[in-house]
C-alpha cells in the first residue's frame, strides 16, 4: 500500500476527575493522534504522552518531532508491502517508542481496513469480548478511596488497581482488602519504593494481591529479581519493559512473573506480537496495560488484548471512567454482568472517528 498523507493532530481532553499517581497528577489526556491515508482508507494511530517526562522520557514535543522529523519523511509515499515493515523502518531512530508506536499503530489500522478484517484478526486474536479492571487513583483520604472503589465495583468491576506510595504505606490497600476480601486486588507502585522498603513490600504478603506492579526503579531489573525472590507476591514490570530485550533479560534474571504490556512502550504492534510470544513460550503472563487512551487508543488495545497470553484483566475501562467526551463517535461500555468490554467487530480498530471532536480538542 502506498502511504498518501499522514496527518498528525496534537490533542487535550479533559478528564472527569484528575488523575494521580506517584510521580504527578493529571488534568486532561495530552496525545498525538495519528492518521494515515492509503488507497481511499484511513488508519489510526494514538501516542498516550504527557507533556512531561513522568513516565517514559517522551514528551509530547519530544514525539511530535521525532515523528514529523524523523518517522512521518521516513514512510511517506513510500510503498509498504507489510506493516511488519514499519518496526526495521523505523529502527534507525533509537527509543521513542511511543512517537513510534502511534504511527506503526496507524499503518497497521489501514493494512487490517485494506483486508476488511477486525485488527484483533489480523494479530491472531482467540477472544471477542475482554475481562477487564480499572485503575484507581492516588489518594490517602481513606473514605474518598472505599468511595471510588466501591463505585467502580458496583459498575461491574472485577478487578482493581490500586496507585500506591511508601509514603501512605498499607493502609489504602488494607482498608480496600477489609472491606472487598474477595475482589481481585492489585497495587501499582509506579517505581516509587526502593530495596530499603523490604520490609513493607513482604508484608504486602499478607494482602492476598494477584500482583504488585513495577514497585522499584524505571530502568531496573537486578533489584526486581532480587525483590521477586524475597517476596511472594507475583511482581509485574511496567516501565522497565520497553523492548524484546528488556523482556528477555527479565525473564533470565527472573525479575518478574507478570508483564503489563501497552503498545505504546514497547513501540508498536510487531514489538508487543513478539513479546507476546517470547512470554507465552517462557510462562510469563500478560495482560494488557493503559495510557488513559482516547477511544482510538482504547480500541487498539482491545484488539491486542484479543491474543491467547493476557491473561489478567485489562487496564481497559469504559470511556466514562475517564471522559465526558471521547473522539470516537461510539463509547467503549462496560458489559457489567461479567466485567468485559466487547472487541469492536468492524474492520481495523473498528470505531468511527468523530473528526469534529478532534478539531474540538486540537491545540493550536
Ligand atoms: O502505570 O499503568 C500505569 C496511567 C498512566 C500512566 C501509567 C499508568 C497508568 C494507569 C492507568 O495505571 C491505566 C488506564 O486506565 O489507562
Ligand atoms: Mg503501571
Amino acid at each position: 500500500m502506498k502511504i498518501e498523507q499522514i496527518k498528525l493532530y496534537n490533542l487535550s481532553i479533559p478528564f472527569i476527575n484528575s488523575f494521580k499517581f506517584s510521580n504527578g497528577e493529571l488534568l486532561n489526556h495530552t496525545c498525538l493522534i495519528i492518521s494515515v491515508e492509503s488507497e481511499g482508507l484511513t488508519g489510526w494511530g494514538e501516542c498516550p504522552v504527557f507533556t512531561q517526562p513522568y513516565y517514559t522520557y517522551e514528551t509530547i514535543e519530544t514525539a511530535k518531532h521525532i515523528l514529523e522529523d524523523f518517522l512521518i519523511p521516513k514512510i511517506l509515499g513510500k510503498i509498504i508491502n507489510s506493516p511488519t515493515e514499519i518496526r526495521d523502518l523505523f529502527a534507525f531512530v533509537r527509543g521513542h517508542n511511543m512517537a513510534k508506536s502511534a504511527l506503526d499503530c496507524a499503518v497497521w489500522d489501514v493494512f487490517a481496513k485494506a483486508q476488511n478484517i477486525p485488527l484483533s484478526t489480523l494479530l491472531g486474536g482467540v477472544r471477542d469480548k475482554i475481562k477487564v479492571g480499572v485503575s484507581v487513583s492516588l489518594t490517602d483520604d481513606i473514605d474518598l478511596l472505599l468511595k471510588n472503589v466501591e463505585n467502580f465495583v458496583n459498575q461491574g468491576y472485577q478487578r482493581v488497581k490500586l496507585k500506591i506510595s511508601p509514603s501512605w504505606g498499607l493502609k489504602p490497600l488494607q482498608a480496600v482488602r477489609e472491606k472487598y476480601p474477595d475482589l481481585m486486588l492489585m497495587a501499582d507502585a509506579n517505581s516509587a519504593f526502593t530495596l530499603d522498603d523490604l520490609p513493607l513490600l513482604q508484608s504486602m504478603d499478607d494482602l492476598n494481591l494477584i500482583m504488585i506492579e513495577q514497585p522499584l526503579a524505571y530502568d531496573d531489573l537486578l533489584d526486581h529479581s532480587y525483590l521477586q525472590s524475597r517476596i511472594n507476591t507475583p511482581i509485574c514490570l511496567d516501565e522497565s519493559i520497553n523492548s524484546v530485550h528488556d523482556t528477555r533479560l527479565s525473564i533470565e534474571l527472573k525479575s518478574a512473573q507478570v508483564i503489563n504490556l501497552k503498545v505504546s512502550r514497547v513501540g508498536g504492534i510487531s514489538n508487543a506480537l513478539e513479546i507476546h510470544h517470547l512470554c507465552q513460550q517462557a510462562g510469563i503472563k500478560l495482560w494488557c496495560g493503559g495510557m488513559l487512551e482516547s477511544g482510538i487508543g482504547r480500541a487498539t488495545n482491545l484488539h491486542l488484548a484479543s491474543l491467547p497470553n493476557f491473561v489478567f484483566p485489562a487496564d481497559i475501562s469504559a470511556t466514562n471512567r475517564y471522559f465526558r467526551e471521547d473522539i470516537i463517535t461510539s463509547l467503549i461500555e462496560l458489559n457489567s454482568e461479567d466485567s468485559t468490554i466487547d472487541v469492536p467487530k468492524n474492520s481495523g480498530i473498528g470505531v468511527e472517528i468523530d473528526e469534529k471532536m478532534i478539531l474540538k480538542y486540537q491545540l493550536c
